[in-house]
C-alpha cells in the first residue's frame, strides 16, 4: 500500500474532474483536474531534478492557489515540504535554510536576490521564484513538463513535512511530520466535523502553519469539497462569501474582526453548518457575542505544530462520551479519537479529573522529533512515549479539556507564535542595553500582544523608540512589540530570576 498523503487526497477528488475544486477571490476557478495535472507538472520538475530521498523544499512565498499546488507537488513528488512565513527577514530565512539544508528553495521574484544568496551559501542547489499572480520560473520551468506522473511510494512514517516552532524552549526546532501523522489527523477530523458532500470551505488563512496548511486544505481535499480561496483575511469577503459556503476556520482575531462588521447576522451566516476556531485561546466573550450574532457556536479546537489537532469539541454525538454534544466555550473539548491525553504534574504523576498540570498526549498524529535534534526530542517526550506540549490544563469532570495557560515561554499573538527568548536576545545586542524581558499582554484585535521592558547599562541612553526600530530591521513584524518601555530595573525573585507575572499584571491593561 502507498501510504503518500497525496495518494489519498488525490483518491478523494470528485469523479466529475471538470467541478470547481478552488475559487479565488479574482474570480479565477480552478477545476480538480488542474490541481492534478498543475501538481504533476510541479512534481515532474522537482523528480528531474534527480534529489535525494527526504530532500526538503523549501517555500517562502505568498499565499496563492499555485502555493498550494506546490505543497501537493511535493507530497506526490515524496519530498519534504517547509513551509516558511512570508514576514520573516534575512536572519530568520538564514538560519531556517542553514538548519533544514533544503535542496529546492521556491521564494517570490522580489526576494530573488537575498534569499538565493542565503540558499547557495547554505549549499541549496535549486532556487526557483512564484509569485501570487503565476508567474515565476516554477511555473515557467514546470510548464515544459508532463502533466502525467505517478505518485511516489511512501512508508507511513515518510516524512511528508518540516514545520519550524520553537517547541517548549530555545532556538526553533523543525517538527517532522510524516505522511502518517498528517492523514491519520486528516482522516480523524473529516469524521469528527461531519464532512459532507455539498460542503465549501472559505480558506483565509495563510498557508505556512498547520492550521491553514493542514487542517483547512486537507479538509477540503479529503471531503472533495470546493475552497473559496483568499490571498488575505478580510472580514467583509468573508461574511459575503457566506450564504455560498459551509465551513470556515479561523483564528480567534479573525472572529473578533467579523463581529466589528454590522453585515454579520443570522440571515448572513444562515447558509453555514460549522465555524471552528483555533491556534490560539478564544474569548468566552467571543463565544458568546458570535452565538448571538450568528446564531452558530462556534467550535473550538486544539493542536500543535507537534502533533497537528489533538482536541475538539464535539459536532454531533461521540459514542465515547454519551449524551454529551454541547461544544463548551472555554474549553477545546475531547481528545480525538486516537489521541491518548493525560495530565501530569512536575513528578510525572497523573493527576485526577479537575486538577491543573502538564498536558501530554500520545497518537497516531504525533510527530516523529525534531529535526537533526535528538536531545532536544528525547527532552520533551516522557520515558513512556508521551509528547510534553508544554500547554498546562485540566480534563473537567465531564471529560472536556481546558486549558489555563503554559509553562513554555510563548506569546500567541493573532494567531503567531513569538518566542520571548529570541526577541530579548535581539533587544539585550543592543547599544547601551543591559538586558530585558518581553512579556504577553491582552490585547482587544490579537488576544495577546508583546511588551518589552528595557534596562539600559549604567550611564547609557536607550531609547524605546529605538529599541523598536532596531527590532524592526531584522525580525518578521508580527514579533515586534507593540510598546516598549525603559525602566530602571526589573523585578527579580530571592533566586534573581525575572518575575514577568509581575511584568503582565503591571501592564495587563495597556491596550
Ligand atoms: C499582523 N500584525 C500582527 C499580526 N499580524 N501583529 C501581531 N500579531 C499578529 N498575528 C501586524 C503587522 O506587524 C503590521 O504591523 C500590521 O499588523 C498589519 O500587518 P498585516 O499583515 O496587514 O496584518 P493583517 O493582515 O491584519 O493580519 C492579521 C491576521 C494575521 C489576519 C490576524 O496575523 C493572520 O492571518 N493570523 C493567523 C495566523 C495563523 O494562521 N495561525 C495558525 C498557526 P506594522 O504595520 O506595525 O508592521 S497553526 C497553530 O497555531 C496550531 C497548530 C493550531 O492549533 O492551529
Ligand atoms: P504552534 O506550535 O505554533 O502550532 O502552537 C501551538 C500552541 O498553540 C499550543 O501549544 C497552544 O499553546 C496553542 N493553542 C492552539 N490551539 C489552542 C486553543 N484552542 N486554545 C488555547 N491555545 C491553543
Amino acid at each position: 500500500m502507498n501510504h503518500n498523503l497525496f495518494a489519498a487526497l488525490r483518491a478523494a477528488f470528485p469523479s466529475d474532474l471538470n467541478a470547481t475544486a478552488v475559487e479565488t477571490e479574482d474570480g479565477l476557478f480552478y477545476s480538480w483536474r488542474d490541481l492534478d495535472r498543475a501538481s504533476a507538472m510541479m512534481a515532474n520538475l522537482l523528480t528531474s531534478l534527480k534529489l535525494p530521498r527526504g530532500a526538503r523544499v523549501a517555500v517562502q512565498v505568498e499565499k496563492s492557489v499555485e502555493a498550494m499546488m506546490l505543497y501537493l507537488a511535493t507530497l506526490r513528488a515524496g519530498l519534504v515540504f517547509l513551509p516558511l512565513n512570508t514576514a520573516y527577514q534575512s536572519a530568520e530565512i538564514e538560519y531556517f535554510v542553514g538548519n533544514a539544508e533544503p535542496s529546492v528553495v521556491v521564494c517570490s521574484g522580489a526576494n530573488f536576490g537575498w534569499v538565493s544568496k542565503i540558499a547557495f551559501k547554505a549549499g541549496t542547489a535549486h532556487v526557483f521564484t512564484l509569485n501570487d499572480d503565476r508567474t515565476g520560473t516554477l511555473l515557467e520551468r514546470a510548464a515544459h513538463c508532463s502533466d502525467q506522473h505517478a505518485v511516489v511510494q511512501n512508508k507511513a512514517d515518510d516524512l511528508a513535512a518540516i514545520l519550524y516552532t520553537s517547541g517548549t524552549t530555545g532556538r526553533s526546532k523543525g517538527a517532522m511530520l510524516s505522511h502518517h501523522n498528517l492523514l491519520s489527523n486528516a482522516q480523524t477530523l473529516k469524521t469528527y466535523w461531519g464532512w459532507k458532500k455539498g460542503d465549501v470551505l472559505i480558506h483565509a488563512l495563510p498557508i505556512f502553519h498547520v492550521h491553514g496548511l493542514f487542517v483547512a486544505i486537507h479538509g477540503a481535499l479529503l471531503n472533495g469539497s470546493k475552497m473559496f480561496w483568499m490571498s488575505k483575511f478580510d472580514p467583509k469577503l468573508v461574511i459575503a462569501k457566506m450564504p455560498e459556503a459551509t465551513v470556515f476556520m479561523g483564528v480567534p482575531t479573525l472572529y473578533v474582526r467579523m463581529l466589528a462588521e454590522p453585515t454579520l447576522t443570522k440571515a448572513q451566516a444562515s447558509h453555514m453548518r460549522l465555524f471552528i476556531a483555533g491556534s490560539a485561546p478564544l474569548l468566552i466573550e467571543t463565544f458568546h457575542e458570535w452565538q448571538q450574532r450568528t446564531g452558530h457556536t462556534i467550535l473550538e479546537r486544539y493542536g500543535m505544530s507537534e502533533t497537528a489537532m489533538l482536541t475538539s469539541n464535539p459536532y454531533q454525538a461521540d459514542a465515547r462520551y454519551p449524551g454529551q454534544t454541547e461544544r463548551r466555550g472555554g474549553t477545546v473539548g475531547f481528545p480525538l479519537p486516537g489521541v491518548s491525553l493525560r495530565v501530569q504534574d512536575d513528578q510525572g504523576h497523573n493527576l485526577p479529573v479537575g486538577e491543573i498540570g502538564g498536558i501530554q498526549v500520545n497518537g497516531p498524529n504525533v510527530f516523529a522529533g525534531y529535526w537533526r535534534m535528538p536531545e532536544k526530542t528525547k527532552e520533551e517526550f516522557t520515558a513512556d512515549g508521551y509528547f510534553k506540549t508544554g500547554d498546562v490544563g485540566k480534563v473537567d469532570e465531564r471529560g472536556y479539556v481546558v486549558i489555563v495557560g503554559r509553562s513554555k515561554d510563548l506569546i500567541i499573538s493573532g494567531g503567531y507564535n513569538v518566542y520571548p527568548a529570541e526577541i530579548e536576545g535581539y533587544i539585550n545586542e543592543m547599544p547601551g542595553v543591559a538586558e530585558s524581558a518581553l512579556v504577553g499582554v491582552p490585547h482587544p484585535d490579537f488576544g495577546e500582544v508583546g511588551v518589552a521592558v528595557v534596562i539600559a547599562k549604567p550611564g547609557a541612553k536607550v531609547s524605546a523608540e529605538a529599541v523598536i526600530a532596531g527590532l524592526k530591521s531584522q525580525l518578521a513584524n508580527f514579533k515586534i512589540p507593540k510598546k516598549c518601555f525603559v525602566v530602571d530595573a526589573l523585578p527579580r525573585n530571592t533566586m534573581g530570576k525575572v518575575q514577568k507575572n509581575l511584568l503582565r499584571d503591571q501592564y495587563k491593561a495597556l491596550f
